[in-house]
C-alpha cells in the first residue's frame, strides 16, 4: 500500500529532529519509558501542553506520504482507525472542534450564515477559553472559520493569547500565495513569493510561539494550515514530487450504476477522461502540499523538544473533514460517505503512548476539546462528546457504538440535508427528501449498494432508523437560502462565497471538452 516517496527533501531536518529527540531523552526530559498505558502525570509541576494540528480537507488514507508524521507521530502515538467528523465540513467541523459538540448545539451546520459561519459560532466557550482560564497561553494559527475576513480581523475570539489567522480570501479560508492574515488584529498581506507560501508562513509563527512562551507556563497551539486543500498548491520545494505515483481507482471509483442512490448523485454524469484528468492531478498536488505540513510537523515537534517541552505534550494531528478523489463521480466534501466523514488522528502523548499502537473505537472530532480539557484537568462544558483519554491509557470499556452525523447545505454546498448514523458495520442515511440509504460495510465497502429496500436489512433498518429519530434532534435545517446553480466550476480553482471564480495557481491545462459542473464543485 506505501507508495515510495519521491523527489523529497527534508532529509536533514529529519535527522537533526531525531538527535533532539534522542538527546532530551538522554538528558531525561524524555517520557517515562514504562508501560505505554501509564496514567497521566496530573499534578506535575507544569500543566500538559497541547498541540492540535489541524489539516483541511485530508482523507485518512493520506498520512503514508507524510514521513515526519509516521516516524514522529504515528510510532510514538496512538492512531485511531475509526475516527470521523460529525459533519463533513469545514466550518461546522471546526466548531465542533472548538467545543466539543455536535451541529444541532453549536448551530453551525455549514459555512455560511444563516446555519453556519464565522458570524453564527458562538465563541464564548470554547477549549481555548477553557485552557486560557486554566494559564495556559494559547494560539490559533492558520484558519479559524469561514466567514473570519478582513473586516472582522481586529476581532480576537475569547481565549486566544496569540492570534493568526487567514482573513483572506474565501472568507477567511486562505490560500497558499496572495492571502491576508490578521496578526493579533494588524491586518497583514502576504504576497507570491516562495517565502509567502501559507503553510511554511504558519508553521514559523507556530514554532516562535513554542519558543517564546515561558518554561513555566503551559501552551495551547493550534496550528491550522491550508494544506491540502484546493487549490492544493504545492510547496516551492514539491512541485514535482510523488512522480510515479499510480492512479487511484477503487472499486467506486466512477460509480457506473447509481440507481440505488439519491437522486442528486444520480444527476451527476460519470467522470469525462478530463475529469479524471483533473482529479488525479489534485490527488497528486493535494500529497504534495502535505509535505509543507510535513516540515511543519517537523519543526513544531523541534521547537518542543528544544524548548524541553516534548515529553509533556499531547499533540494532537487530525484533519476537519476528507474528500472524495472520484468516489461515486464526486470529487469533494459533505456527502455521507466513507471518504468524506472519515479523517486522520493520531495522538502522542509520551507519558501514556511511547509507543506505536492503534485503537478501532469510532471516535468522534467532537471527543477532542473533552480530550484536551480532560488533560489539562477542566471541565468541557456543553460537550456532547467525550475524552478519549480513557482510550488512551487503555481504560476505554465503555464507549459509543454508534455515530451521528448532521449535514446542512449552504453557500456553494447544495448537498441535500441529512442525518446519518454508523456503528461498526451499517451506514444509515435519511436526506431532507426523504431518501434513504442504508450499507453494510462489511460486505461492501465501497459502498456500491444501497440496500435499504432490501427485505433482508428490513429488521436492521428498523433499529437505525429508531437510533437515528433519537439522536438526531432537533434534524439539521433543509435549506439554507435558495439552491445556488452553478454554471461553471474548475478543477484545482477554489471558489469564492459568491460564485466568483477565482484565478489561482495549479490551474490544469486548458480543456476541450466543457468543465463538469461537479469536481471541485463547492471548494469554498
Ligand atoms: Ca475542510
Ligand atoms: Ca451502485
Amino acid at each position: 500500500m506505501l507508495a515510495p516517496m519521491f523527489g523529497r527533501k527534508g532529509t536533514k531536518r529529519l535527522a537533526i529532529l531525531s538527535l533532539a529527540v534522542a538527546a532530551a531523552a538522554l538528558s531525561g526530559i524524555s517520557g517515562s519509558p514504562g508501560s505505554s498505558h501509564a496514567a497521566p502525570h496530573r499534578g506535575a509541576a507544569t500543566p500538559p501542553n497541547v498541540v492540535v494540528i489541524l489539516t483541511d480537507d485530508q482523507r485518512w488514507d493520506s498520512l503514508w506520504a507524510m514521513p515526519t508524521v509516521q516516524s514522529e507521530l504515528v510510532d510514538h502515538g496512538v492512531t485511531f482507525q475509526n475516527m470521523f467528523v460529525a459533519n463533513p465540513n469545514c466550518c461546522p467541523s471546526r466548531a465542533s472542534i472548538l467545543t466539543g459538540q455536535y451541529s444541532h448545539s453549536t448551530g453551525v451546520y455549514s459555512d455560511n450564515p444563516p446555519n453556519g459561519g464565522f458570524e453564527v459560532f458562538k465563541d464564548t466557550s470554547t477549549i481555548a477559553t477553557w485552557l486560557h482560564d486554566a494559564g495556559y497561553r494559547t494560539a490559533m494559527i492558520g484558519k479559524y472559520l469561514n466567514g473570519y475576513q478582513d473586516a472582522n480581523a481586529k476581532y480576537i475570539p475569547p481565549g486566544w493569547d496569540r492570534w493568526v489567522a487567514f482573513t483572506f480570501p474565501h472568507r477567511g479560508l486562505g490560500d497558499y500565495y496572495n492571502y491576508h492574515l490578521s496578526i493579533d488584529g494588524q491586518l497583514t498581506d502576504y504576497g507570491s513569493d516562495p517565502a509567502d507560501y501559507s503553510t511554511d508562513v504558519l508553521a514559523a509563527f507556530s514554532e516562535d510561539f513554542i519558543r517564546s512562551t515561558g518554561p513555566g507556563q503551559p501552551l495551547f497551539l493550534y496550528y491550522a494550515p491550508k494544506a491540502p486543500h484546493l487549490p492544493a498548491t504545492p510547496g516551492p520545494q514539491y512541485q514535482k514530487a510523488f512522480p510515479g505515483l499510480p492512479p487511484y481507482r477503487p472499486p467506486s471509483y466512477n460509480e457506473r450504476d447509481v440507481s440505488d442512490k439519491p437522486a442528486y448523485v444520480q444527476a451527476w454524469p460519470r467522470l469525462s477522461s478530463a475529469d479524471k484528468a483533473a482529479i488525479d492531478k489534485i490527488r497528486k498536488d493535494q500529497y504534495r502540499t502535505l509535505l509543507s505540513v510535513d516540515d511543519a510537523v517537523a519543526g513544531i515537534l523541534k521547537a518542543l523538544s528544544d524548548t524541553g517541552r516534548l515529553a509533556n505534550t499531547m499533540i494532537v494531528f487530525a484533519s476537519d473533514n476528507g474528500f472524495l478523489w472520484g468516489e461515486h463521480r464526486w470529487a469533494s466534501k459533505y456527502v455521507p460517505y466513507e471518504e468524506s466523514i472519515r479523517v486522520p488522528l493520531i495522538i502522542r502523548y509520551d507519558p501514556v503512548t511511547n509507543v506505536p499502537g492503534t485503537d478501532q473505537h469510532l471516535v468522534l472530532n467532537i471527543d477532542l476539546a473533552p480530550t484536551l480539557a480532560d488533560l489539562a484537568a477542566v471541565s468541557a462544558p456543553g460537550a456532547d462528546g467525550a475524552s478519549l483519554m480513557p482510550l488512551l491509557s487503555g481504560n476505554g470499556s465503555s464507549w459509543r457504538t454508534i455515530a451521528l452525523f448532521e449535514h446542512s447545505p449552504g453557500g456553494t454546498d447544495t448537498i441535500p440535508s441529512y442525518c446519518a448514523v454508523r456503528d461498526a458495520r451499517y451506514l444509515y442515511v435519511k436526506y431532507g427528501t426523504s431518501e434513504r440509504e442504508l450499507y453494510d460495510l462489511k460486505k461492501d465497502p465501497y459502498q456500491l449498494q444501497n440496500v435499504v429496500t432490501d427485505p433482508s436489512y428490513a429488521a436492521t433498518v428498523m433499529r437505525l432508523k429508531g437510533k437515528l429519530n433519537k439522536l438526531c434532534q432537533p434534524p439539521p435545517p433543509r435549506e439554507a437560502g435558495a439552491p445556488r446553480q452553478w454554471t461553471v466550476a474548475t478543477e484545482i480553482c477554489a471558489q469564492t462565497d459568491d460564485l466568483a471564480v477565482t484565478t489561482c495557481s495549479g490551474t490544469p491545462e486548458p480543456r476541450r471538452t466543457a468543465p463538469s459542473t461537479r469536481v471541485g464543485r463547492g471548494e469554498i
